[in-house]
């Protein structure tokens, strides 16, 4: 009967299966732990206490190297045992910048998601619940912000009460939110994912509210890419920080490892009984039965993700208001593509009659057009030639 409720309550209604949530995939890096030393021993680049050069090649060899896979370049150091046979490590999606442990790393490649423990105080999190107190109660009013009431309340005469709305969207004007983006422990983690060179692209404060009943709280699964137009996906990472304990009970992130590996799909509204936000858009044709994990996170902790990582979050059976504070960065080496004629045209088309209905006209929306506004450089980092 729990495990029913449960069911009900995910990100999506429709899976057939509750899968137990292992927090760490130890098994999988052991794994990969053996090959990577192999790979070490047969490469003079990458030796573990060259990582600063190792670093500049890295990311060189990534950048050059048309978002292929970085392969370990193989030459003619002698291994110490026969590797002959030992897989060739491929690292894609980390860069190594001397921050990540072997198994961060190893974490992220596999499953695509990297959480990191109690990296935001409890003095941050204050100002950022203030400010976000100060903007529903209309004390502040920041250029470009959106505040998105839960569809469950949307016709409410409560206009902004804390508990009626789910997100905050483009806080990039209010900088006491954006001091979240630009956190050096943030940023030190981002760096790993994107390069020195680093834009923040999109910033939520996600609220979810307790749930009325009509499980508008929950968010279907989906991939951040979808709503990108950044490429390629691999350069840009989402930071996601709990501004409470997030659990089960309160719907926590659920995601599903290693679909970062495969490719963006098609997203459309799910069809709930209920109602659905607005924006809020479902991935589909993905393997339901992968196994799904529930990222249980104390106030503070972070994950990084990747954009193509598929997730969700469940239902909020609380009384009080699930809260994270979110930045979206990518390279500024990325290249923006225009949307006509693949799965995002539809997204695209969506948000430029949303434009049109808010300002009474047509305004040439496009996914590009927004960029100018809502992109900040939060780090840029010239490369001395000697390097080159
Ligand atoms: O915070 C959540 O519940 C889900 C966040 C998310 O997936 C998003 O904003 O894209």
């Amino acid at each position: 009967m729990v495990a029913d409720k449960m069911l009900a309550d995910d990100a999506d209604s429709c899976r057939q299966q509750t899968v137990p949530a292992p927090s760490a995939p130890e098994n999988t890096a052991e794994q990969f732990h053996s090959t990577f030393h192999s790979a070490f021993r047969r490469s003079g680049v990458f030796k573990q206490n060259d990582s600063s050069s190792g670093s500049v090649k890295t990311r060189l060899l990534r950048r050059h190297s048309g978002n292929t896979a970085t392969q370990v370049p193989q030459n003619t150091f002698t291994p110490l045992c026969d590797v002959s046979n030992a897989p060739l490590l491929v690292i894609r999606y980390t860069i190594d910048n001397n921050l990540l442990s072997l198994d961060q790393r190893l974490q992220y490649e596999e499953n695509g998601f990297l959480i990191v423990r109690n990296l935001v105080s409890n003095e941050d999190i204050e100002e950022f619940r203030e400010e976000f107190v100060r903007i529903c109660k209309k004390e502040v009013s920041i250029p470009g912000l959106i505040i998105m009431k839960d569809v469950a309340f949307a016709k409410s005469k409560f206009s902004t009460d804390e508990k009626t709305v789910a997100r905050l969207q483009h806080f990039q004007n209010d900088e006491k939110l954006f001091k979240y983006c630009c956190l050096p422990q943030i940023v030190k983690y981002v760096e790993c994912f994107t390069g020195p060179n680093i834009l923040a692209i999109e910033t939520v404060l996600n609220n979810k509210p307790p749930d009325t009943g009509l499980k508008t709280s929950r968010h279907p699964m989906h991939q951040d890419l979808h709503y990108s137009p950044f490429r390629p996906a691999d350069w840009s990472v989402t930071a996601w920080t709990a501004m409470v304990k997030a659990d089960r009970e309160n719907g926590c992130l659920e995601v599903l490892p290693g679909t970062h590996k495969g490719t963006l799909k098609k997203h459309s509204y799910p069809e709930w009984e209920g109602g659905v936000n607005k924006l809020f858009h479902e991935a589909r044709d993905y393997d339901q039965s992968l196994p799904r994990v529930h990222l249980i996170m104390e106030k503070g902790d972070t994950v990084f993700f990747h954009p193509l990582l598929i997730h969700g979050s469940g239902l909020n059976r609380t009384m009080q208001p699930r809260q994270a504070i979110i930045c979206h960065y990518t390279s500024a080496d990325s290249e923006y593509i225009d949307v006509k004629g693949t799965s995002q045209e539809p997204l695209e088309k969506e948000m430029a009659d949303i434009a049109a209905r808010h300002h009474g006209r047509n305004t040439g929306y496009t996914l590009k057009s927004t960029l100018n506004a809502k992109i900040r450089v939060i780090q840029e980092v010239e490369i001395a030639p000697e390097q080159l």
